[in-house]
């Protein structure tokens, strides 16, 4: 058999629900002819074969003589379906055994397996959606936080898409001025301003400053997608495990009164302001006038740096009830230390309040890791810092109608057409001819139209949704 492609349009289905214990399951069917063939194993073929388009056929799906499962069929007529083709969702009983004896059956009445994202695919080449609301159906699926579904939901109802329409629209407009001058002898008609200079230039700056906005929006929104490492940091003793057990509500790391008491790193996910953390634990970093640690301890605190290298924010813990020490400050000054974002906190409150004025005139946040005082503060701040060293070059100000970008590609694309666009602008600014800046205009306008799809590969495409989940 040959290997199965995207786009040979044969009848195709998959789980589309996780596989596992559960109350009901879905199964996808899409392509031509998939109605018929699943009438071959359904109880009811005739009402199943004569079902319009979004309704629902109760019955039971058949091996031979056996029953499988009690199910429901959605059907769907082209063009009414998601991908555009002939589909049918079988609404099935819960648990790997039932899918996975449906799949069974369906495979041998004539479906293959679909690939990654191939129900996307066939939206995309159908027509239903273009690839930003595409690929924000897989943000919306991997979304962690509230915010973050908040955020991919945004670009499902086509706010980015619109923005870059406007974007190409604009630059089309300039490419098309500047391609009447080109068609035209110079003697007939003369370029507005110096000769080769850009019709059109200050539409082309307002694009250029809309790219940079909306190029700005990524590391915000990476922020809520992907997350971010939080690393709590400080002495031996701080309280840096019960910091990180109240943070997580529940008692994960060991806390005692001994010194030393954590030796290895302890990650978890915790969702603060909306932002998935991983929030870690690690083993004090001891002073040099202590007692030298175990080999143990010894790669924990090894380790403990160079989480510290990685973090994207660090909660650098003061035990209040020794006050402000030297190792303190000597892990303050330094340098890799000095270009993460970090919260000092003063921890202990309860027993021992922050001084008035504070030590080393430094801003502390005092909390109190065991009563819980001060955590919501503490919380607020962890957000602000993480937005604040998200927010970008241009302080990630915000682009128009609320676009935002959902991924990597389509800020590498943004640049890309920011970077062309901005060659062009210079270009004009040397005097060069407008054959030499038209090449610049077109790459940004391509570059912008792969962001949507509407300039593509079957390569660039079969990258993309390769990424999907199997049944998206
Ligand atoms: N009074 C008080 N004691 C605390 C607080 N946080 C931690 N401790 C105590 O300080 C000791 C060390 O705590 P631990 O979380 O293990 O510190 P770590 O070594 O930095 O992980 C334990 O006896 C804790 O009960 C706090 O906010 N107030
Ligand atoms: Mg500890």
């Amino acid at each position: 058999m040959a290997k199965p492609c995207y786009g040979d349009e044969s009848p195709i289905a998959a789980l589309a629900t996780a596989s596992g214990e559960s109350a009901l399951a879905l199964i996808r069917c899409s392509g031509t002819g998939c109605v018929e063939l699943l009438s071959k194993v359904f109880s009811r073929p005739a009402k199943l074969r004569s079902a319009g388009g979004n309704t629902i056929v109760h019955g039971w799906i058949r091996r031979g003589g056996e029953s499988i499962d009690e199910v429901l069929i959605f059907v769907y007529r082209p063009p009414r379906s998601y991908t555009g083709e002939e589909g049918a969702d079988i609404s099935c009983h819960g648990g790997t055994a039932t899918a996975r004896a449906l799949m069974d059956v369906l495979r041998a009445a004539g479906f293959r397996d679909s690939l990654p994202g191939e129900f996307s695919f066939r939206a995309f080449i159908n027509g239903k959606l273009d690839l930003t609301r595409l690929e924000s159906v897989m943000e919306l699926v991997q979304a962690k936080t509230g915010e973050g579904r908040r955020r991919a939901l945004g670009r499902l109802s086509g706010r980015l898409r619109e923005e870059i329409a406007a974007l190409r629209g604009l630059l089309l407009e300039i490419l098309a001025e500047a391609e009447l001058y080109l068609d035209y002898d110079e003697t007939e008609l003369s370029l507005p301003g110096d000769a080769g200079s850009l019709p059109g230039r200050e539409k082309a700056e307002g694009a250029l400053e809309r790219l940079r906005n909306l190029a700005g929006t990524w590391g915000r929104e990476r922020l809520y997608q992907e997350g971010a490492l939080a690393v709590i940091a400080g002495r031996p003793n701080a309280g840096k495990s019960s910091l990180f057990n109240a943070l997580l509500g529940e008692d994960r790391s060991i806390v005692t009164e001994i010194p030393g008491t954590t030796r290895d790193w302890i990650e978890a996910a915790v969702s603060i302001g909306g932002i998935p953390l991983r929030l870690t634990d690690t083993a004090g970093l001891r002073g040099a006038g202590e007692p030298e640690p175990d080999r143990v301890e010894r790669i924990g605190v090894q380790r403990s740096r160079e989480l510290l290298e990685q973090a994207d924010l660090v909660l650098y813990l003061i035990d209040g009830s020794r006050g402000f020490q030297d190792d303190d400050e000597a892990f303050l000054a330094k340098p890799a230390s000095r270009n993460t974002p970090l919260l000092l906190l003063w921890n202990k409150a309860d027993i021992a309040p922050l001084p008035d004025p504070p030590p080393g005139g430094r801003a502390f946040l005092s909390l109190s890791a065991k009563t819980g005082q001060g955590l919501a503060g503490l919380c607020e701040a962890v957000a602000g810092a993480l937005e604040g060293g998200a927010g970008g070059e241009n302080g990630g100000s915000a682009s128009r109608n609320g676009a935002a970008l959902g991924n990597r590609r389509q800020k590498e694309l943004v640049d890309r057409a920011a970077a062309a666009l901005e060659e062009a602008l210079n270009l004009a600014d040397r005097g060069e001819a407008l054959e030499l800046i038209a090449p610049s205009l077109r790459e940004a306008l391509d570059a912008l139209g792969e962001i949507t799809g509407e300039v593509s590969t079957a390569e660039i495409l079969e990258t993309i949704f390769s990424k999907f989940c199997v049944g998206k």
